[in-house]
């Protein structure tokens, strides 16, 4: 695994870690991914998030997803680029196919610069796997560079992260980021508008390398950012179903904390509704 650079990433909102999981690994999270959501069309246990399925439920239930999540490397890249031991609490998205375009944040404020979520640290981030490639295919991940303090999704260098399978993307919440970036032919680093990307006829697009499989792994610092992030999720429908459908055991619990703090999410939600 590539070296992780913490001032680097404060810096810029965002970075590429090279080669965290080996081929074989990805492999393995890509069948996990068809037979979860082939599971899922049975039970009516998934989303449709524009053109993609989405797994509803904390992916700590799936063995295949819990050892991603409670990996060695995994966490360290988290404990590296938080500073601390990180905690999970729950956010966790795997998502098979296209999903949404245009640069957005994940924080719970969005659009008041003087809120504390702009005002104060941020320790919450993601850590991104695209099971596939898109250093020379379409459907990766845009970022804004150095866009992590401003509420503005229109500011800051738009580079499409070239991903390879088994590299990781990591970024923080605030910073401005887009999904499932089209590449052109004859201009394959060009970030081009969403409303444009929508609109490029296929002749003109480079195409996925193949089905699109991402997962999203968020964790945190204990801290105001991450009480109002899952403050938001509470009153979110799409994540009220998520944390509705997730269940932690003793057993999964005792797993959990041996290796990285843990808030209950669903135990916050039913306190939050009394
Ligand atoms: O789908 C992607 O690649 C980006 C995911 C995203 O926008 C998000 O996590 O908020």
């Amino acid at each position: 695994m590539a070296e992780i650079n913490k001032a680097k990433f404060d810096a810029d909102g965002y970075t590429l870690i090279k080669n965290v999981l080996t081929k074989e690994e990805v492999q393995k999270l890509r069948d996990a991914s068809y037979k979860l959501i082939k599971e899922d069309e049975k039970n009516g246990n998934y989303i449709i998030h524009r053109f993609a399925k989405n797994h509803i439920g904390c992916l700590t239930a799936i063995p295949e997803f819990r050892s991603l999540i409670l990996d060695d490397r995994v966490i360290e890249i988290a404990t590296k680029l938080l500073g601390e031991k990180p905690t999970f609490f729950g956010d966790c998205i795997m998502e098979i196919g296209i999903g949404n375009r245009g640069f957005h944040k994940d924080t719970a404020n969005r659009n008041d610069q003087n809120h504390p979520d702009w005002t104060e640290e941020y320790p919450v981030i993601r850590i991104a796997f695209y099971l596939e490639d898109h250093s020379s295919h379409s459907g990766g991940l845009k970022v804004r560079v150095g866009s992590q303090n401003t509420v503005k999704t229109n500011e800051g260098k738009a580079i499409i992260l070239p991903t390879q399978t088994g590299d990781a993307a990591a970024f923080c919440l605030r910073t401005s980021h887009a999904g499932n970036a089209v590449r052109l032919k004859f201009a394959p680093n060009l970030s081009l508008h969403n409303s444009l990307e929508k609109r490029i006829p296929k002749f003109l697009k480079v195409p996925e390398e193949k089905e699109r499989i991402s997962i999203f792994l968020t964790y945190g610092l204990k801290s105001g950012a991450l009480n109002r992030y899952m403050e938001y999720m509470f009153n979110h429908g799409v994540y009220k179903k998520r944390i509705l459908n997730s269940n932690y055991s003793n057993d999964l619990k005792e797993e959990i904390t041996s290796k990285v703090n843990f808030i209950d999410i669903t135990e916050s939600f039913q306190e939050y509704n009394n």
